[in-house]
């Protein structure tokens, strides 16, 4: 039996006419068709979600080590090369990360920064915000707040203002220009000056397609009016969002 096994395998490692060698390409390309496929299954991901799933490491590099989201956490947290890139703009105080969702610019800013205020209206965003942080070793930098930024605002205290509120859902993209009063739960105006009452260092990540006059205004708010410097941030050459960085966020 062994024997007539061998002898057929040698018999298929001959050479192969083209139309073989295409089939031969088809079928070393499946298995790692399979594999992703087999993997997204055992994690179970939504419809929405799997686009993001594949983004995984750009997302979080250490996603294996236990990172945990759910669905407004995958299509809403910060890539973590942009991430970094922020917290690098923050230099060495507290920052107030105002809507920390799964933890994806916290973890960062911990990284870097002194310390970090990291809130969220919704408990299991903190609850998944924290086991993240743990995976990064940097828990013990984060005050953790389950609560309404709105609310707090007014006993806030911190050098930076970190501003990622909600987009609307990934429904943003169809938009053609964003207005800054589709943010949410309330317009980046009402948003922004809330946020300056605590200090004008202000950073916001905003939807790639913002309105850019919309955003200068915001400078316009105060007087005299704040310094303001505006990015696109790209990762793999896909611009995947906006940052304006405010007063002393901005370079000058
Ligand atoms: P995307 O545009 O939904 O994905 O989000 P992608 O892969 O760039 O889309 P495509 O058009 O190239 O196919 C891009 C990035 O924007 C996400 O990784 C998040 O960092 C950010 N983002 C998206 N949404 C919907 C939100 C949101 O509601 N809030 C915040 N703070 N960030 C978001
Ligand atoms: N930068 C984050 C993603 C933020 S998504 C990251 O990298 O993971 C926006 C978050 O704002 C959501 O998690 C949502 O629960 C939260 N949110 C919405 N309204 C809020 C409010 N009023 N106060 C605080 N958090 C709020």
């Amino acid at each position: 039996m062994e024997k007539k096994k061998k002898k057929k395998k040698k018999k298929s490692s001959g050479r192969l006419s083209t139309n073989h060698r295409l089939k031969k390409c088809k079928l070393a390309n499946s298995p790692v068709k399979i594999h992703k496929k087999r993997k997204l299954r055992e994690e179970w991901v939504s419809p929405l979600v799997e686009k993001y799933w594949f983004q995984r490491y750009d997302l979080f590099s250490r996603y294996d080590e236990g990172i945990e989201m759910d669905e407004e956490g995958w299509y809403s947290v910060t890539p973590e090369e942009i991430a970094i890139r922020h917290a690098q703009r923050c230099g060495n105080g507290i920052v107030i990360d105002c809507f920390a969702g799964v933890g994806g610019n916290a973890i960062q800013f911990a990284k870097m920064c002194y310390s970090v205020v990291a809130i969220d209206i919704d408990p299991r965003k903190v609850e998944l915000a924290l086991n993240n942080a743990k995976i990064y070793g940097v828990e013990d930098y984060i005050d953790f707040i389950v609560g309404d930024f709105f609310q707090l605002a007014p006993s806030l205290k911190g050098d930076i203002v970190f501003l990622a509120p909600p987009w609307g859902g990934p429904s943003y993209r169809s938009i053609e220009k964003f207005k800054l009063g589709f943010l949410k739960p309330k317009d980046g105006f009402t948003m922004f000056q809330v946020a300056q009452a605590i200090t004008p260092n202000i950073i916001m990540f905003l939807p790639r397609n913002v309105d850019l006059s919309q955003v200068e205004e915001l400078s316009w708010l105060s007087s005299p009016p704040l310094e303001v410097e505006i990015e696109e941030n790209y990762v793999r050459n896909n611009v995947k969002g906006v940052t304006a960085y405010f007063s002393g966020a901005a370079c000058g």
